[in-house]
């Protein structure tokens, strides 16, 4: 058995999350916070069997596309000069980040 954990953008996660129950897949959704961009996104965590992987891969990336995003003028308030960019930046977030980790047990009591 396999853990996928997903980082997809908030646009996509009820797409992505209608097809996993369709496909008879379980997961687990919470609402998180990119570190770059700093606004909301949703991540999947899947436990899945080893041979369904692919098949939950395709799904993620068949549902969740990239697109192109602004980051917003950091802010200079707090007196930090040096990371402050006085111009918005145009960032390609992708359509999933996903990682896939081996589950030493899977219990459900
Ligand atoms: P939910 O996805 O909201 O599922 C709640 C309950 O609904 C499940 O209880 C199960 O009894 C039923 N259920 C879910 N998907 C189903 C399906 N495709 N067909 C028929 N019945 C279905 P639990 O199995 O005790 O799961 C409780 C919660 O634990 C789930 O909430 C989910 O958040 C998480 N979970 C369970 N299995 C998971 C897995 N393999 N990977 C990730 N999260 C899982
Ligand atoms: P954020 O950290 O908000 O990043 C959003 C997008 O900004 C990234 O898209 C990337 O295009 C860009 N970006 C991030 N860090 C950057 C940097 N230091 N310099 C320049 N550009 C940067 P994605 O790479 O598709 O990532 C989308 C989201 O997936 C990320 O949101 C983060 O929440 C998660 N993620 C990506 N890589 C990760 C990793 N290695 N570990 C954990 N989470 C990751």
């Amino acid at each position: 058995m396999k853990l996928v954990i997903a980082v997809v953008q908030d646009k996509d996660s009820s797409r992505l999350s209608d097809a996993l129950v369709k496909h008879n897949v379980r997961a687990t959704k919470l609402a998180s916070t990119g570190g770059f961009l700093k606004s909301g996104n949703t991540t999947f965590m899947i436990g899945i069997e080893d041979d369904r992987v692919d098949g939950v891969c395709k799904l993620i990336r068949d549902n969740c596309r990239s697109r192109k995003q602004m980051m917003a003028p950091m802010s200079s308030m707090g007196g930090n000069t040096d990371s402050y960019v006085p111009y918005p930046v145009e960032v390609e977030v992708g359509g999933a980040t996903v990682f896939i980790l081996p589950i030493d047990r899977f219990e459900q009591f």
